[in-house]
Formats: C-alpha cells, sequence, structure tokens
C-alpha cells in the first residue's frame, strides 16, 4: 500500500472513530477522572477474575515485606498448580495435536528477564523461566530444550493434559474450527469461554517492580505456535523506574504492537496506566479495524507510583487487585461500547 493510501484510509479511521464518540488520539484526559492509586504499599494486580486466588499467594509475601519478584512467581504458581483452571499449566488445553504447550515469562526490577515457550510436561512454566533468568546466560528457551533445561534442573516429568481437556479437544477435533471470536478467544465446544493466561504485576515494599506471565497459549493453536505471553515486552515488561504492564488476548495482536513495552513508553510519556492500556488497544483498531472488532486484547498496568488501570478492546475483561487495604476484582474499561457484529 502507498504511504498516501495508507495515509487515507488512517484518516478514514480517525474519522469514523470520531463520528463514533472515540478520540483515537486524543490526550489522556487527566483531572477529569479518579485513577485508581494504591499510595506507598505493596500491591499485586493479575488479569481476570480468578487472579484474585493468585493475588492471595503473592498477597502472603508482600504483606511480610517480601520481594515482588517472589511474589509474582510465587502467585501465578497457584493457577498453574490449578487443574481446573484450562487456560494455564496443568489441566491446560492443549494444542490441536493434543499436547498441552506452555509459554511463560518473568521479569524483575533490573531488567533481568527469563523465558520459556512451548514447554511441555512441566507444571510451573514460571519458575522455568526464572531458573532460565538466573541460571543461564540466555533469556528464552524453547520447545525441547526448555524441557529438557527443566527436567535436567529438577523439575518433574508429568502429564498435563487432565481427562477434562483431552475430551474437549476430541470433541473440538470434530469440527477442527480455530477460529478466535470476539472477547472470547475460542468458543469452546460446550460453549464455554476460553480466558487465557494469568498476567501478574506487583510492587513491593522497597517500591520494585516485577511481573510474571503464563499460559497454556490459545487452546487448539497449531503445535509449535508461541503467543504474547513468553515474549519480553510484548506479554509483559517492567522497568523499575516506570512502571509494568501485562496482557491477555490473542496474542498474535499483542506482539504485533509489541503491547507490553507500548504500554510502559506510554506512561513514560506521562500518561496515566489506564490511558496508556488505552492508547495500545487504539494502536491494535489503527492497524485493522475490521480485525479488532472480532478479537479481545486486554492491557493492565501499574506505575511506580502505585496508580493502575486496564483497558481491553471488548467488554469482559476483568482485573483482580489486592493490597492491603484493597481486594477486588474490576471490570476493565474497553473500546467497543456494544459486542461487534
Ligand atoms: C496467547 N495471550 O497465547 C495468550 C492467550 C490469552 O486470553 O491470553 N488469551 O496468545
Amino acid at each position: 500500500m502507498s504511504n498516501r493510501r495508507r495515509f487515507v484510509k488512517f484518516s478514514l479511521l480517525s474519522g469514523a472513530a470520531l463520528l463514533a464518540g472515540k478520540n483515537l488520539f486524543a490526550k489522556a484526559d487527566k483531572g477529569d477522572k479518579k485513577y485508581n492509586t494504591i499510595k506507598d504499599e505493596p500491591v499485586v494486580i493479575s488479569t481476570w477474575d480468578f487472579g484474585k486466588v493468585a493475588n492471595a499467594g503473592a498477597w502472603d509475601i508482600l504483606k511480610k515485606g517480601g520481594r515482588a519478584l517472589d511474589a509474582v512467581e510465587a502467585g501465578v504458581m497457584i493457577p498453574e498448580a490449578d487443574p481446573k483452571n484450562q487456560s494455564v499449566g496443568l489441566g491446560g488445553r492443549p494444542d490441536r495435536d493434543g499436547r498441552v504447550t506452555l509459554d511463560a515469562c518473568i521479569m524483575d526490577e533490573n531488567y533481568r528477564c527469563g523465558s520459556v515457550a512451548a514447554l511441555e510436561h512441566v507444571v510451573h512454566a514460571i519458575s522455568v523461566a526464572r531458573m532460565v533468568m538466573e541460571k543461564t546466560p540466555h533469556v528464552m528457551l524453547v520447545g525441547d530444550g526448555a524441557t529438557q533445561f527443566a527436567l535436567a534442573n529438577g523439575f518433574k516429568k508429568e502429564n498435563l493434559l487432565t481427562p477434562k481437556s483431552e475430551g474437549e479437544w476430541k470433541d473440538w477435533l470434530k469440527t477442527s474450527k480455530y477460529a478466535p471470536q470476539k472477547n472470547i478467544e475460542n468458543v469452546l465446544p460446550g460453549g464455554e469461554f476460553n480466558h487465557d493466561t494469568i498476567g501478574m504485576v506487583a510492587m513491593d515494599k522497597s517500591g520494585n517492580l516485577s511481573g510474571a506471565c503464563t499460559t497454556s497459549g490459545m487452546a487448539y493453536k497449531m503445535h509449535g505456535r508461541v503467543g504474547d505471553s513468553p515474549i519480553i515486552g510484548a506479554g509483559l515488561y517492567v522497568d523499575n523506574e516506570i512502571g509494568a504492564a501485562t496482557s491477555t488476548g490473542v496474542g498474535e495482536e499483542v506482539i504485533r504492537i509489541v503491547g507490553s513495552h507500548l504500554v510502559v513508553e506510554l506512561m513514560r510519556q506521562g500518561l496515566e496506566p489506564e490511558d496508556a492500556c488505552k492508547r495500545a488497544v487504539e494502536r491494535i483498531i489503527s492497524r485493522n479495524p475490521e480485525m479488532a472488532k472480532q478479537v479481545q486484547v486486554g492491557f493492565l498496568a501499574l506505575n511506580k507510583s502505585g496508580a493502575y488501570g486496564a483497558y481491553a478492546l471488548q467488554k469482559g475483561f476483568s482485573y483482580s487487585v489486592r493490597s492491603g487495604k484493597v481486594e477486588e476484582v474490576f471490570q476493565s474499561k474497553y473500546f467497543y461500547e456494544e459486542p461487534q457484529k
């Protein structure tokens, strides 16, 4: 597409957005809304309602003055170990070949980070990611290399495919339809929603930030597919001077805009967390509005002052917050007022 055509397309999009009451280029409207802030105390925030249980694990460490890095690892290990949670770790939904492959990454207050992608047979992908960070000269290990590294370092080999996830996969094979849909990624045979991924960011008593992100990825993905969750900058980013961000939803769309890094950079430019998340969502829309209507992406961010916020493409993204004073699940704001046809 020529530059001129691209400009015209982009202008038309902004015009349409303005007509729909959305100003893609609006400055963050600081001052006329109240931003949620946890002042001068530890806080942990994570994606979706099930983040509440994970936050409790992180909070046990934070409330005792523990390190944010330890808190986020311990926090996300809870859904990883829960066979009933079919989007993370044990019991995660498999790829289309029936293999449960896990993606995870972790990042501390000092730009140190570790990641695994397409890891198999090991429940706590987040701890393997942390070990990559702490015990290797690398940032990311994938596939067999990641699995071999984990097993060689004392992680137990387990079958992660539970009878429930296996049964659903076999039902899915009857149609083999992989069609990410708005807000629900995949509609499963039973009509349930497939919300994946826990992304968690935390600030400890010393004011240091860390984050973790772990998932079994999109259900029935191609074998070998890697989403945003293990990719530093896409599914998670932490800059201890500025803030931390994480994402959930259709990872391909997050990777294209390096979403979590973008959110942190927007906070560096002065945007509040919610506005930074919103701007990242708008970037996805501006790239391909038709596609954006069909999928869900949500961002969550925490800045160095303890302000936090989220924003999603579609209705339905929730996030959980835990501090000394707050223990709550919030509904994220979202771009599309009504479900899109
Ligand atoms: C992925 N971002 O693998 C993950 C999936 C997810 O809600 O978060 N779904 O693309």
